[in-house]
């Protein structure tokens, strides 16, 4: 079969970072700009508020419902895992995939709040693994004075820098450090060019269902 009949995969493209650092501004003028080069790209977030789960998980972030540390560990890597299915059709199907946090988050968060890291990791074991993680890292008193900080149960001095040294030591060989004290443009130009090298390599590589295994 000539190899342009051969469906390519689409990229696994995923931002992390604390609270404020910018993923969402990103992943946003990110999809857009792939889908304006002709790549089909569409954004996913976690958590993914419009599920059952995402509803109780919403509950807990936003409205003050309590739940033990535990639980909403375990919802927030069950909202991933509900996604799965369909995140896998969209990438065999071609399209590439621009995800606004991820397991990541889940273990930095949970761990910061001292839940052990080993135990925090397992329920996310088997995940699609990101075939590039941008990590969105500034001090966290610069984040601070940026729009909505403050709004939600996490978002507080102490937890987010817990949160931000966790992540660092949560780096794989797949991470892109992103210093995102820079305007909005040029992280966005860096963003695309990088990505499009992933989107590149990805397109002829099998799906990785091994997060973490
Ligand atoms: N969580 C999440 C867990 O505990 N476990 C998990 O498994 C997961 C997935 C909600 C919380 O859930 C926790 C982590 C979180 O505490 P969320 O829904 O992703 O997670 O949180 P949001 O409030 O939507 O997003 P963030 O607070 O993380 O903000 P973003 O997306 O990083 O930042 P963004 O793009 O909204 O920008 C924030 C502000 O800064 C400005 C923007 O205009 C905006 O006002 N801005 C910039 N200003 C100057 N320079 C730049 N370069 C800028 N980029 C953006
Ligand atoms: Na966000």
């Amino acid at each position: 079969m000539p190899k342009s009949t051969i469906l390519q995969r689409g990229a696994f493209i995923l931002l992390e970072g604390c609270d404020r650092t910018g993923k969402s501004t990103q992943a946003e003028k990110l999809v857009a700009a792939l889908n304006q080069r002709g790549h089909q790209a569409r954004l996913w977030k976690f958590p993914d508020r419009t599920t059952g789960i995402g509803q109780m998980i919403h509950g807990y972030l936003a409205q003050g419902k309590d739940l033990n540390d535990q639980t909403v560990h375990l919802l927030f890597s069950a909202n991933r895992w509900e996604a799965m299915d369909t995140l896998k059709t969209h990438l065999l199907q071609g399209t590439t995939l621009v995800v606004d946090r991820y397991a990541y988050s889940g273990v930095a968060f949970s761990a910061a709040k001292g839940l052990d890291l080993h135990w925090c990791k397992q329920p996310d074991v088997g995940l699609l693994a990101p075939d590039v993680t941008f990590f969105l890292d500034m001090p966290i008193e610069e984040s601070m004075k940026r729009g909505g900080f403050g709004d939600e149960r996490y978002e507080k001095v102490a937890l987010q820098t817990k949160v931000r040294e966790i992540f660092h030591a949560l780096q794989e060989p797949n991470w892109q450090l992103i210093d995102a004290t820079q305007a909005i443009a040029a992280i966005h130009d860096s963003l695309v060019h990088s990505s499009l090298q992933v989107i590149a390599a990805a397109k002829d590589a099998p799906l990785q269902c091994n997060l973490w295994a």
